[in-house]
């Protein structure tokens, strides 16, 4: 992706056809497991309005997430490892963890935030929903001299790839689009996942 300096992101916007995004999307909806996440803020708890679900290859591991725990589940039910397979088999990299966001309409959102720095590939079904990379600020200066916001819209059966030092340099959201009344879920894998239980 270009007009990203200090970043390595790659966006395919149809990496999956529609019919099966669709597919996947609707069957995805019915997984027992989303629940909505609780931060706590300056000692205040707020409840998310994204459902998240996740996903670990491995009983013994555990995600975390901004600081905070994610309930994680084990085995994948067989369509999470159908996915994964087809995601993994097209990039050449394997992942031990799979973190579900979603977001029943545009008024449920995620925002600015950096992730940990291990690649994460992130497939999106459903509603089109603008990705926001935000040029990260340290003591007031950016991390990279001359980066600039950047969009673009996140399409139904799209992969983008953040990798290398983005998570060093850049924060991102999904804002909110009131007017968007379909749903959309993403499923970010990731190679995580070093914590013991
Ligand atoms: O839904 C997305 O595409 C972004 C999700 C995200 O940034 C996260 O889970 O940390």
């Amino acid at each position: 992706m270009k007009g990203l300096p200090g970043a390595t992101v790659f966006y395919q916007h149809e990496f999956i056809d529609e019919d099966t995004a669709n597919r996947w999307y609707t069957q995805l909806t019915e997984l027992e497991t989303w629940y909505r996440p609780t931060l706590s803020m300056c000692g205040k708890p707020y409840v998310q309005s994204r459902y998240i679900a996740s996903y670990v290859k491995s009983p013994s591991l555990n995600a975390r997430y901004s600081g905070h725990s994610v309930k994680v589940n084990h085995p994948y039910p067989p369509l999470l490892e159908e996915i994964q397979r087809t995601v993994s088999e097209r990039l050449g990299v394997g992942f031990e963890h799979v973190l579900l966001n979603w977001y029943q309409d545009g008024s449920v959102h995620i925002g600015k935030h950096r992730d940990s720095k291990e690649v994460i590939a992130s497939l999106s079904l459903g509603a089109k929903r603008t990705f926001i990379m935000h040029p990260y600020m340290s003591n007031g200066e950016k991390k990279v001299v001359g980066a600039e916001v950047k969009r673009w819209v996140l399409g139904n059966g799209s992969l983008l790839v953040m990798q290398g030092d983005t998570q060093e340099n850049w924060k991102h959201e999904i804002p909110k689009e009131p007017k968007i009344e379909e749903g959309r879920i993403s499923l970010n894998f990731r190679q995580l996942v070093h914590q013991k239980r």
